[in-house]
């Protein structure tokens, strides 16, 4: 497993072709667009969706990296990250994939 620590590193530098696809590998709920990974979570209603966005929200506020989020159809979260400072994908990316991963998992 990737070594990824528990903070978003300032100046953390663009992943290569080479590295994103190794990393992609181990992100299987994960699908790359361009320069953001994006991954989408059916959940049960509503205040389930809210509440997933909060977790998430306060994971990525004690990590300084902030998604893109979106909740549609009533039950469907949209997770979207990317690294603006680096107008790409970092390591930070990752890191905040691993924790949604957790929290979606842990329902
Ligand atoms: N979030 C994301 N997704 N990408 C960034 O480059 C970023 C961020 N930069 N949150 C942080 C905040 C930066 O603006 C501050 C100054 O650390």
């Amino acid at each position: 497993m990737t070594h990824v620590p528990n903070h978003a590193r300032h100046g953390a530098p663009r992943l290569s072709e080479d590295e994103l696809r190794a990393l992609l590998a181990q992100f299987p709920d994960w699908r790359r667009d361009g320069d953001s990974i994006e991954r989408r979570v059916e959940v049960r209603d509503f205040p389930a969706a809210l509440r997933l966005l909060n977790l998430v929200g306060e994971a990525a506020e004690r990590e300084n990296h902030h998604p893109d989020l979106a909740l549609t159809g009533g039950n469907k979260v949209i997770f979207r990250l990317s690294t603006h400072d680096a107008k790409g994908l970092t390591g930070n990316d990752f890191v905040l994939a691993r924790e949604i991963d957790v929290l979606v998992a842990v329902g």
